[in-house]
C-alpha cells in the first residue's frame, strides 16, 4: 500500500467555533475539503508517531464515508493504532472516556451536535487532545492557521475498513481496532453510581421513566445501561436506533426541539422522570411530572447534592460555570465553601480547571453538565446522577428542585434565541451595544439599577491564557443579570442569544413562570439592544 500525496488548495473557511468545524454536509463533500482539515489537524501536532488515535462520531449522515477518509490519512500520517467505535458509533463523551482510559494521544470526533443531519443537514469534526476533552484554543488556533497554508495530503491508498464488526485490522503500518462502542463508557458509569439502588428505583412498580434519544447516539448507550444493565423495562428509551437523519428531527434536546417527550411529561399519566439527549449524546434535558428542571438549577442541584452519590461521597473540589449559566451554583459553592469558576461559554475553558483539581462539576446553560469523570459534558451521565438522586432522596423531581429553592434561593432564568439572523444586523447589534455598554453602569430602568456591564473576558488560571469578547454582560444590583452573545454553534446566518437571569430568596415569589418572573427584564433587554429594530424579529425562535 503505498501513500498518495494529494495537491491541494486552502479552503479559507476552516476556523473552528466553539466545539469544532461544522458545516454544511455539501461543504464537506467538496473534493479534498475533509481531507484538508484533517491534514491540518495531523499537521498541527507534534510527537503522534506510534501512537493511539480514537475516532468515532454521532451516526449522522457521512459519518462512515469521513472516517474511512481518517483511517486512511491517520495511516499515512504515521499512527500506530486507532479505535474506532464499531459502526462508526461514539458518542461524545463516551470518546472521551476511551481515549483517557486507553491513554489515546488525542481522537477525533464526528458531529454536528444537536443541529439536524442528512444530506441537507450539517457536518462537524473536532479534535480532543490526550485527556479527552475539546482542543484548547492554542491548538484549534493552530489547526486554523495551518488550514489557511495547506497545499498537500497524504493518504494511504488502501481498501475500506469493515466497521460493522469487531475486530483488528491492519492499514499499512497501522492497527485499526473496531470495538464496541458501549463497555468502557458502562463501565465507568457504574463505577460512579449506585447501580443497585437506581436498578431498583426502576424496577419498582410506581416509578417509570422516559429517555428521548431522539434517533441520535444515545440509543445503544441508554438501552445497554438502563434497559439492559438496570432493568428498566423495555420500551423506556424512545427513539433508540441511531438514523443518519436522526429521522428528521432536530436532536436538541430543549422544550420546542424534544415536544413528543414533553407533551408525554405534561400529560396526565406522566411518568415520573424524564430525559433526553442530543445528537452526540452530550447535552442533556431532565424534566419531572409536569416539571422541567433548567440546565443552571441541574447543575446547583448537583452540586448540591454530590454526597449522596458513591462517586463524589469526598465531596467537590470546586465548580466551574460557563458566564451566561446563571449563578444558581455560584450560591451552593458559597454554601459549600468552594470556589464557583465563571468560564466563557464552549467545554472546552472547563478542561484545564478539571485536570489541575481545581472543579469537580462543571455545567452551562446550554444543557450541558458534567464532572472529572471525562473531559466532555455527559448526557446519560446526568440522567444516572438524576436517578442516583431519586432513589436515595425518594422524592419527586419538583420536590428536590423546590426543596433547593427554599433553602439557597431561586434563580429565575430564561434564554432566548433569534435563529438564522442575518450575519450584518446580528454584528450590528452587537457593536451598538458595546458603545451604549459604557454609559448603562447606575442607569435605572424600572426597578433595576445597572451595577456593571463588560464584555465578558477570562484569563485562564492555570495557562494564563487570555479569551476576550466572549459575551456582554449587564448586571444589576440586585444580583439579576442580562447577558447577550452569538452563537458560536450554528451553521446558517447568526443567532443571538439573550440570557436573562433574576435572584428570588423568597419561597412564596418562587412558584411563578419564569416568562413572568422575568417580563420586566425581557422588556428592558429589548430597550437597551434594541433587538426588534435591530432584526426585525417580534420573538425569540426559541425560548428555554
Ligand atoms: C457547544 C459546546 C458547549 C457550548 C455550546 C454553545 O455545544 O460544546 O460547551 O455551551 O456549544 O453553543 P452556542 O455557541 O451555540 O451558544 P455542542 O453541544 O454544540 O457541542
Amino acid at each position: 500500500m503505498s501513500v498518495l500525496h494529494i495537491l491541494t488548495e486552502p479552503f479559507p473557511d476552516q476556523k473552528p467555533g466553539t466545539s469544532g468545524l461544522r458545516k454544511k454536509v455539501t461543504i464537506f463533500q467538496q473534493p479534498h475539503y475533509l481531507a484538508n482539515f484533517v491534514q491540518s489537524i495531523f499537521d498541527s501536532l507534534q510527537g503522534f508517531e506510534g501512537q493511539t488515535l480514537v475516532v468515532g462520531g454521532d451516526g449522522r449522515y457521512y459519518n462512515r464515508e469521513a472516517i474511512q477518509i481518517i483511517l486512511k490519512m491517520a495511516a499515512a500520517n504515521g499512527f500506530g493504532r486507532v479505535l474506532v467505535g464499531r459502526d462508526g458509533i461514539l458518542s461524545t463523551p463516551a470518546a472521551s472516556c476511551v481515549i483517557r482510559k486507553h491513554g489515546a494521544f488525542g481522537g477525533i470526533i464526528l458531529s454536528a451536535s444537536h443541529n439536524p443531519a442528512g444530506p441537507k443537514g450539517d457536518f462537524g469534526i473536532k479534535y480532543n487532545i490526550g485527556n479527552g476533552g475539546p482542543a484548547p484554543e492554542t491548538v484549534t488556533g493552530a489547526i486554523h492557521e495551518h488550514s489557511l497554508r495547506i497545499r498537500e495530503y497524504r493518504v494511504l491508498d488502501a481498501a475500506d475498513i469493515d466497521l460493522t464488526r469487531e475486530a483488528i485490522h491492519s492499514l499499512g503500518g497501522m492497527q485499526v481496532e473496531v470495538f464496541d462502542p458501549v463497555t468502557d463508557y458502562a463501565a465507568l458509569m457504574e463505577s460512579l453510581f449506585d447501580f443497585e439502588a437506581i436498578g431498583s428505583l426502576l424496577r419498582s412498580r410506581d416509578f417509570r421513566m422516559r429517555f428521548d434519544a431522539m434517533h441520535a447516539v444515545n440509543g445503544p448507550y441508554a438501552r445497554a445501561i438502563l434497559e439492559q444493565r438496570l432493568g428498566a423495562p423495555a420500551g423506556t428509551v424512545m427513539n433508540a436506533q441511531p438514523l443518519e437523519d436522526f429521522g428528521g428531527g432536530h436532536p436538541d434536546p430543549n422544550l420546542t426541539y424534544a415536544d413528543t417527550l414533553v407533551r408525554e411529561m405534561y400529560s396526565e399519566d406522566a411518568p415520573r422522570f424524564g430525559a433526553a439527549s442530543d445528537g452526540d449524546g452530550d447535552r442533556n434535558m431532565i424534566l419531572g411530572d409536569h416539571f422541567f428542571v433548567t440546565p443552571s438549577d441541574s447543575l446547583a442541584v448537583l452540586a448540591a447534592n454530590a454526597t449522596l452519590v458513591p462517586g463524589y461521597r469526598q465531596g467537590l473540589k470546586g465548580i466551574a460555570r460557563s458566564m451566561p449559566t446563571s449563578q444558581a451554583a455560584d450560591r451552593v459553592a458559597a454554601a459549600l465553601g468552594i470556589t464557583c469558576h465563571e468560564t466563557p461559554t464552549g467545554w472546552k475553558f472547563f478542561g484545564n480547571l478539571l485536570d489541575a483539581g481545581l472543579a469537580t462539576l462543571c455545567g452551562e446553560e446550554s444543557f450541558g453538565t458534567g464532572s472529572d469523570h471525562v473531559r466532555e459534558k455527559d448526557g446519560l451521565w446526568t440522567v444516572l446522577f438524576w436517578l442516583n438522586l431519586l432513589a436515595v432522596r425518594q422524592q419527586s423531581v419538583a420536590d428536590i428542585v423546590r426543596d433547593h429553592w427554599a433553602r439557597y434561593g431561586r434563580n429565575y432564568y430564561s434564554r432566548h434565541d433569534y435563529e438564522g439572523l442575518d450575519l450584518t444586523s446580528a454584528d450590528a447589534l452587537m457593536s451598538a451595544l458595546r458603545t451604549t455598554m459604557a454609559s448603562l453602569p447606575d442607569k435605572v430602568f424600572g426597578d433595576y439599577r445597572v451595577k456593571y456591564s463588560d464584555d465578558f473576558q477570562y484569563t485562564d488560571p492555570v495557562d494564563g491564557s487570555l479569551s476576550t469578547g466572549q459575551g456582554i454582560r449587564i448586571a444589576f444590583t440586585d444580583g439579576s443579570r442580562i447577558v447577550y452573545r452569538l452563537s458560536g454553534t450554528g451553521t446558517e446566518g447568526a443567532t443571538l442569544r439573550v440570557y436573562i437571569e433574576r435572584y428570588e430568596a423568597l419561597p412564596e415569589h418562587q412558584q411563578q413562570d419564569a416568562q413572568d418572573a422575568l417580563a420586566d427584564l425581557i422588556r428592558i433587554a429589548d430597550e437597551i439592544a434594541g433587538i426588534r429594530r435591530h432584526t426585525g424579529r417580534e420573538r425569540p425562535t426559541v425560548i428555554t
